[in-house]
């Protein structure tokens, strides 16, 4: 038996003799991080078991369509007897209540992942943790019906940005073609993870895009807390803005700063080919893949736009310099 069967092994063994998991994910939830929680949480439930999902930051209004999404609580429940980690590459991003060890099982496809479980599956070949879950969860004895597979199929969604990224391979597609047979509606799930933002979001993108600034082939914008007020908007994230910036053309890196509460920003990177932006968020201790990477820094906006405006574009010009790039 190699490494990878004994890994299959051992999650198929401790997910049978469970019964209660508790099963979490990063702070700021994505879609990932909500489909593969609720598609497990769902499994877990049909085969009998009492799991506990939990989101430190809870559940975001936005994906409350999902059925099995009102199973995600903000605090673990009192007893449970194995500890599952999805989509989170840094046992920190859990949040300070939830990353305490042991984590006995770590799922995700971060390439970053700091292999912090007991048994850890890190596959950054598939393109969101959701889409490992798809294929393995039946290969470990527990099928997927209808509501499951529409979770998964949303985690898959919003991590390709609706089949957009590079990593989208055949295999992939013959796998959401299997949760579709078992149930899952594409075109409904694409509109409400994808295409559907609510008025606050919108007026949220105005006044963000506004301020829109591009420097060769470097976007970048920003989300302020009074922004945030004007708009009306209750969230921490960026209303998937970050997205809208690597859709604009001439963006070959773009980043997103979104001012926190906390003292903090979080910034986001998006990037073409042959960019590697996790490169950079590593640098601010964060992590991600290298098409989309992020990090949440201490100090002030104007402060941390700075640093992080200067490190990138000495990445991208390093990277030029080094004739890595076709034109460049
Ligand atoms: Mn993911």
């Amino acid at each position: 038996m190699n490494k990878l069967e004994k890994v299959h092994k051992q999650i198929r063994e401790k997910l049978q003799k469970s019964q209660r998991p508790l099963i979490v994910s990063h702070i700021r939830p994505d879609g990932d991080a909500i489909g593969s929680l609720v598609g497990i949480g769902l499994v877990l439930r049909q085969a009998g078991k009492t799991p506990c999902l939990v989101l430190e930051d809870g559940l975001p209004a936005k994906y409350r369509f999902l059925e099995g999404s009102e199973l995600v609580t903000k605090k673990p429940a009192e007893a449970t007897d194995l500890k599952i980690s999805l989509d989170c590459s840094d046992i920190r991003r859990l949040g300070d209540s939830l990353s305490d060890l042991p984590i006995h099982i770590n799922i995700d496809h971060h390439i970053t992942n700091e292999q912090f479980g007991e048994i850890n599956l890190v596959l950054p070949k598939y393109p969101a943790t959701s889409a490992i879950l798809a294929e393995f969860l039946p290969l470990w004895g527990f099928p997927l019906d209808k509501d499951s597979s529409s979770a998964l199929l949303m985690g898959i969604l919003t991590d390709t940005i609706g089949f957009r990224t590079s990593n989208v391979t055949p295999n992939l597609l013959r796998q959401v073609a299997h949760l579709m047979e078992s149930g899952a509606v594409l075109s409904d799930i694409y509109t409400q993870a994808l295409v559907a933002q609510s008025f606050p979001a919108s007026l949220l993108w105005g006044l963000a895009l506004n301020r829109l600034v591009r420097e060769n082939g470097l976007i970048w914008t920003v989300i302020t807390l009074e922004d945030r007020k004007k708009a009306g908007y209750a969230g921490q994230d960026d209303a998937d803005l970050t997205n809208v910036l690597s859709a604009i053309e001439g963006s070959d890196v773009s980043i997103l700063f979104n001012e926190q509460n906390s003292g903090k920003v979080k910034v986001s990177w998006r990037s073409n080919e042959p960019y590697d932006v996790s490169r950079i968020a590593q640098q601010f201790g964060g992590g991600g893949h290298p098409p989309a990477s992020g990090a949440e820094i201490e100090g002030i906006l104007e402060e941390v736009e700075k640093i992080v405006l200067s490190k990138t574009k000495q990445y991208m010009e390093d990277l030029s310099s080094k004739g890595v790039l076709k034109n460049g």
